[in-house]
C-alpha cells in the first residue's frame, strides 16, 4: 500500500518554505526570514487570544483612542504588545510604525528592517465574531546600522518593501505573504500549531463579478465613484462587504472583485493608512497580477510625508481596477 494512503502527508510548513526559498530574498541573510517567522508566532499567538474572545474578559473597547481617534479594543491592545514584544526580541527591526502608537517605536539601532504594522485590523468586528486581519509592510532600513533612526527610515514608498503579508483571522487563520516573487498563502493547522502550505503561487483573476464597498456612505461619493458602482450593477456584479480590509481583501484575491474605499464627506482622503493597510496590500495585489491605486496613482509609488497618512485605495483584479479608474 502506497504509504500517503496511512499517512497523509502534511505539506510544507511555513519554516520549511522559508527555507527552501531563501535565495528570493533580497539581501538574503537569514534575518529577514527569522523576521517573517517572528511574525508568523507573534499572530499564533494572538490567534490563540482571538480564539477565546468570549471566554475570557478581552473583549470590548479599552476605553482609549488610536492615531485616528477610534476607539482602541482591548485586544488592539494585546496585538499590538504580542507583535512589538515579538519584533524587539527577535533583534532584526529597528523601527515598528503600528496604528496603535502616535511615533513610531525606536527598537534597535542594530536591526535592519523597519516595520509598518496593524496588528489588528477590523477590530470592531470582533465582539461579533467575524474575521479579522494583521497587515505588515517589511522595508530595510536607509540610514547606516549603529545609528539612530532618521526620518528617510520610516516614511518609504511602498516600492521599497522588501516583504509584506496578512494574516487572517477567519474560519481558518492564514498567512499570506510575498517577499516580491510571488504569493504564498500557508493555512494555520491547529493541532499541529503550524502554518503550512495550501495555497502556492496565487494569482488574482484579471476580471471578476464582486464588488466591495461600503455603499452606505454613497451619498458623499464623487460622481465617478457613484457612475462605477451604477455599472457594476447594470452588469450584475455581487457585492459583498464583510468591513475587515484583510477578509474582503483575501476574498477578492481568491476569486476575483475589487475593493473600494474612496473619498467620502467624513474622510477626504478615504478612511484607510497608507503605510499599514494599503502598501502591503498593493504589493500582494500587484505579485499576484492585480492593481492597486488611490484612484490617479499607483498606492505603492505615493511617497508618504507622515507615518498616519490615510489615502483613497482601490485594489483587486487589474481590469476591474482599470475601469474603475476609468470612471
Ligand atoms: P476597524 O479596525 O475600526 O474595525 O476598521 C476597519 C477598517 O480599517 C478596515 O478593515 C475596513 O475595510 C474599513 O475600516 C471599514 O470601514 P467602514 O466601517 O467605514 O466601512
Amino acid at each position: 500500500m502506497e504509504t500517503s494512503r496511512i499517512a497523509l502527508p502534511i505539506g510544507t510548513a511555513l519554516d520549511r518554505f522559508i527555507k527552501n526559498n531563501q535565495d528570493q530574498f533580497q539581501y538574503a541573510s537569514g534575518e529577514l526570514s527569522q523576521l517573517l517567522r517572528d511574525i508568523a508566532l507573534a499572530s499564533k499567538v494572538v490567534n490563540r487570544e482571538i480564539n477565546k474572545a468570549g471566554l475570557i474578559d478581552i473583549m470590548g473597547a479599552m476605553g482609549t483612542q488610536n492615531t485616528g481617534g477610534e476607539q482602541q479594543q482591548k485586544l488592539d491592545v494585546l496585538a499590538n504588545i504580542r507583535f512589538t514584544r515579538a519584533l524587539s526580541k527577535g533583534g532584526e527591526v529597528c523601527a515598528l510604525i503600528s496604528e496603535e502608537t502616535e511615533s513610531y517605536v525606536d527598537l534597535n539601532n542594530e536591526g535592519k528592517y523597519v516595520i509598518a504594522i496593524d496588528p489588528l485590523d477590523g477590530s470592531s468586528n470582533i465582539d461579533v465574531n467575524v474575521s479579522v486581519g494583521t497587515i505588515f509592510s517589511v522595508y530595510r532600513r536607509k540610514s547606516e546600522i549603529g545609528q539612530p533612526i532618521a526620518a528617510p527610515d520610516i516614511l518609504q514608498r511602498g516600492d521599497e518593501q522588501v516583504a509584506a503579508g496578512y494574516i487572517l483571522y477567519g474560519s481558518s487563520t492564514m498567512l499570506v505573504y510575498t517577499a516580491g516573487h510571488g504569493v504564498n498563502g500557508f493555512t494555520h493547522e491547529p493541532s499541529l500549531g503550524e502554518y503550512v502550505l495550501s495555497h502556492p503561487d496565487m494569482t488574482i483573476p484579471a476580471q471578476g463579478k464582486i464588488y466591495s464597498i461600503n455603499e452606505g456612505l454613497s451619498n458623499s461619493f464623487s460622481p465617478g465613484v457613484r457612475a462605477y458602482l451604477q455599472y457594476c450593477k447594470d452588469n450584475n456584479y455581487t457585492a459583498r462587504y464583510v468591513g475587515s480590509l484583510v477578509a474582503d481583501f483575501h476574498r477578492n484575491l481568491l476569486k476575483g472583485g475589487i475593493y473600494l474605499y474612496p473619498p467620502t464627506a467624513k474622510d477626504k482622503n478615504g478612511k484607510l493608512r497608507l503605510m499599514y493597510e494599503c502598501n502591503a496590500l498593493a504589493f500582494i495585489a500587484e505579485q499576484a497580477g492585480g492593481k492597486a491605486t488611490d484612484g490617479r496613482e499607483r498606492i505603492m509609488a505615493i511617497q508618504p510625508t507622515s507615518l498616519h497618512q490615510r489615502t483613497p485605495f482601490i485594489v483587486g483584479s487589474a481590469e476591474m481596477v482599470e475601469r474603475a479608474v476609468a470612471y
